[in-house]
């Protein structure tokens, strides 16, 4: 399947819901009111766009409507995903990339929200850019962790550095880093186990890993990637701002998008969480990942 065929179709639920129910209520030439701008309102919240997203992109129909450029329901469509794109456009959704090898990314997220799927494609999809990677497998906690990510590094054919469960997580990553700066790789990805922002030892030991990479490599980690469950829609973008406040995330990674209705929530999370979207998970496939891209991503919610 080519990528925006694969987009499309994992972006259909929600495609079904926002794009389904603007349609329903822009219908063919209906005259502009109050009226229509309230279910207009109504359809976007229940899309999971959420409420300043939805207010922000009322404003605007409403500021083109006053203004006389929006004459009826049939305009406001081509009118609101030119503003939605407009909004996702971000400037900064590359993976980062050190100027001296290894680029070390860390990943981080709630239990479940798609870590270590999103690890394998993304090694995965690094791999056909032609980078060479070593996983790194710091979650030591959950007894089949180490295992699940094991398959993972078979399947893309790359190294793993690992311990057994129970051991140092930060060493671990100590150990992935120094061996992907020996070997002269392009990336190490650090797997870790999942965790709330709340809990504070977790939290703590992320700070630790942290530090034990940058023993290593002083610049690093140069990517801390949060994986964001996107069946659940707003409070997806509610855990990012509070992982982000005590994490310092560098870039979302939306996972499990095929899966929802709530993809909605994507539009405002770069305003909301004040980082950008770089990757989404479309799939439990290791092919099933792309890199954000907004006009496609449009595209495929309006197609
Ligand atoms: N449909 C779909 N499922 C996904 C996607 N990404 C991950 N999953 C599924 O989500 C479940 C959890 O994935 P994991 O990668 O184990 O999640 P994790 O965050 O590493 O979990 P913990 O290590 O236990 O915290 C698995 O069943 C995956 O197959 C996706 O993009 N789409
Ligand atoms: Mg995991």
């Amino acid at each position: 399947m080519n990528l925006f065929r694969k987009l499309r179709s994992g972006l259909s639920k929600t495609r079904q819901k926002l794009a389904g129910g603007l349609k329903a209520v822009l219908t063919l030439g209906r005259s502009i009111d109050e009226n229509l701008l309230e279910e207009l309102e109504e359809s976007l919240l229940l899309a999971d766009v959420g409420p300043a997203t939805t207010d922000n992109l009322l404003e605007a129909v409403r500021g083109s409507w006053k203004a006389g450029d929006l004459k009826t329901a049939d305009d406001v469509l081509p009118f609101l995903k030119r503003e939605i794109l407009e909004r996702l456009t971000q400037h900064d959704n590359g993976l980062a990339h050190a100027d001296t090898a290894p680029t070390v990314v860390l990943v981080c997220g709630v239990n479940g929200s798609g870590k270590t799927t999103s690890i394998g494609k993304l090694t995965k999809w690094l791999r056909k850019q032609g980078h060479t990677v070593v996983l790194g497998a710091s979650d030591t906690f959950r007894a089949a962790a180490v295992e699940q990510l094991t398959i993972w590094s078979e399947r893309n054919d790359v190294e793993i550095v690992k311990q057994r469960t129970g051991s140092d997580p930060a060493a671990v990553a100590f150990d992935a880093v120094q061996a992907a700066k020996a070997r002269e790789r392009d990336y190490v990805i650090i797997d870790t186990a999942g965790r709330l922002h709340t809990q504070e030892n977790l939290m703590q030991e992320l700070g630790k890993i942290k530090r034990a990479v940058a023993k290593v490599i002083p610049d690093a980690p140069h990517e801390v990637l949060l994986v964001l469950d996107a069946t659940t829609g707003q409070n997806a973008v509610r855990q990012a701002q509070l992982f982000h406040e005590v994490a310092e995330v560098t870039g979302l990674f939306v996972a499990k998008l095929d899966g929802t209705a709530k993809g909605g929530a994507v539009l405002g999370i770069r305003d909301a969480v004040g980082v950008p979207v770089k990757f989404i998970g479309v799939g439990e496939g290791i092919d099933d990942v792309e890199p954000f891209d907004p006009a496609a991503f449009t595209e495929a919610l309006f197609a």
